[in-house]
């Protein structure tokens, strides 16, 4: 393989390509109208252009990216993680036009592509599922009975669904009909497929998900889990690895479960296993990820791994060069999505040009991003500009130090969730590790950000008053706390 084309843009572009030119491969970028002067087209090789800016008309278009393989001479296609990259059509493309997709086959793709078929696979090994229907629900009262049986609440999915898309909680028998018929209308325009089946609710889970890693020899592997609890949305924001809750004997019994999904659909190259953990650390198997994750390098920074390198690799036909016994955890990593979006105004993506970009920098710090100072971002893509991650000999270095990368990290002329993600490094919640994917919408409010600085502002001026009170000055207390304050509040930027 000596040269691959990327179809994807942005800071994964970027990482895909780096792993690569360690190779000695080189690197094609394809590029949208939009995405002329970006970085991850000036790092590669060559580069071409796929059409106007709307994904629908460039980055989403298979033909458009075969025919650019054709031109170059790549001789495979990494997708990066959204746009093509889990869609069987399109890896089946690939392959018919004699070209290397790096990652799994069609058929992996298409079975894990539904929740139903992925439970159905991943029932002939012996997987911990939550309690609900095996099939796609045709009759509503045969439906309900089953709803009755399982107890309430009840969660309704959409089998074709991900992302949180067309689910739906069901609180008591009286609601199931009419949020059956909603589910099923929702899931038909938003998929084309109504499709749903229904789960036992569990109401206060941890998102954890398991890594894995499969080769074309029948070697599975797994590289521990990630913790992806802190979500807003259905969107994440923050990523660790390893789990503060899982002990080593829960996280072997996790680990060989994901293998076996893997195994049920004889994976091939990097796979992310996703589940549930309820409050008794009982584990469920929830669906099957056939990308390389946004949150991958957490994994990487514990394990010592590059999972590019590893998939590029699997796609060359290689045997993993290493076993299950041989990988082991070091330290601990955390990441932060610093998105293009103003926590002050309810996340809403606030785009515009990187006035100041300024990356922090030093020990343990690690910045993945797309960007550099004085350009644009663009509307038509998701509003994620860079992910930081940082690493450190335990979770406490970790958070400690992410606080300090986060400190340092200098973006003006557009709002960002670095702000947001200091909020939760300090929150008690996530720092003992008791929260759960409530976390947000449980303790974050505009408020929350504001009050930091009130709080500062208080210090301060508490602070003044023990001062002038020290120097014997004749100042009432109340003024300096008032003056204080509204100075704190006079220089604040948002
Ligand atoms: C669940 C659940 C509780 N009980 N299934 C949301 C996204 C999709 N991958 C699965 N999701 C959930 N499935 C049962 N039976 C709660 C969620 C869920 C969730 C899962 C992972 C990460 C964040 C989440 C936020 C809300 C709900």
């Amino acid at each position: 393989m000596n040269k691959i084309l990327i179809a994807n843009r942005g800071e994964i572009a970027l990482r895909i390509m780096r792993s690569a030119k360690e190779m000695g491969i080189k690197t094609v970028a394809v590029f949208s109208e939009a995405d002329r002067n970006a970085l991850h087209v000036r790092y590669a090789d060559e580069a071409v252009c796929i059409g106007p800016a709307p994904s629908n008309q460039s980055y989403l278009v298979g033909s458009k990216i075969i025919d650019a393989c054709k031109l170059t001479g790549a001789e495979a296609i990494h997708p990066g993680y959204g746009f093509l990259s889990e869609n069987p059509a399109f890896a089946q493309e690939v392959k018919d036009a004699g070209l290397i997709l790096i990652g799994p086959t069609p058929e992996a793709m298409e079975i894990m592509g539904n929740k139903l078929s992925a439970k159905a696979a991943a029932l002939k090994y012996n997987i911990p599922m939550v309690p609900g229907t095996e099939e796609a629900i045709k009759n509503v009262d045969e439906a309900k009975v089953r709803a009755v049986e399982v107890g309430f609440p009840i969660l309704i999915k959409a089998a074709a669904g991900g992302g949180g898309k067309g689910m739906r909680i069901v609180e008591k028998v009286e609601d199931f009909e009419e949020q059956m018929q909603l589910a099923v209308s929702e899931a038909t325009s938003a998929f084309g497929d109504g499709s749903v089946f229904i789960e036992r609710y569990v109401t206060s889970p941890r998102h954890i998900e398991i890594q894995v890693l499969g080769d074309t020899h029948g070697n599975i592997v797994h590289l521990f889990e990630r913790e992806c609890s802190v979500q807003r949305r259905h969107q994440k924001v923050v990523e660790e690895a390893p789990s503060s809750v899982l002990t080593p004997e829960i996280r072997e019994k996790m680990g060989k479960c994901a293998v076996d999904v893997a195994r049920s659909v004889s994976y091939v190259g990097a796979g992310t296993v996703e589940f549930i953990l309820d409050e008794n650390l009982d584990f469920f198997f929830l669906e099957m990820n056939t990308r390389l994750q946004v949150e991958h390098p957490v994994t990487e920074m514990i394990t010592g791994l590059d999972l590019v390198k590893e998939q590029i690799k699997i796609a060359r036909g290689e045997a993993l060069s290493f076993k299950q016994e041989d990988l082991k955890i070091s330290g601990h990593a955390m990441e932060l999505r610093v998105y293009a979006e103003d926590p002050l105004n309810n996340f809403l993506p606030d785009i515009g040009t990187l006035q100041t970009y300024q990356t922090p920098k030093g020990y343990g710090v690690r910045v993945d991003d797309g960007f550099e100072q004085g350009m644009e971002i663009p509307i038509y893509y998701d509003p994620m500009i860079a992910k930081l991650i940082t690493y450190g000999k335990n979770r406490t270095e970790a958070i400690e130090r992410m606080i300090r990368a986060i400190e340092e990290y200098d973006i003006t002329g557009i709002q960002t969730t670095l702000n947001f993600g200091k909020f939760v490094m300090q929150h008690p919640a996530f720092v003992s590790g008791k929260f759960d994917t409530h976390f947000v919408s449980k303790y974050f409010n505009q408020e929350s950000l504001k009050s930091e600085d009130v709080q500062e502002a208080m210090i301060a001026a508490i602070a003044a008053v023990l001062l002038l009170k020290e120097q014997k000055a004749t100042i009432q207390a109340t003024d300096v706390i008032a003056k204080k304050s509204n100075w704190v509040q006079n220089r604040r930027e948002y």
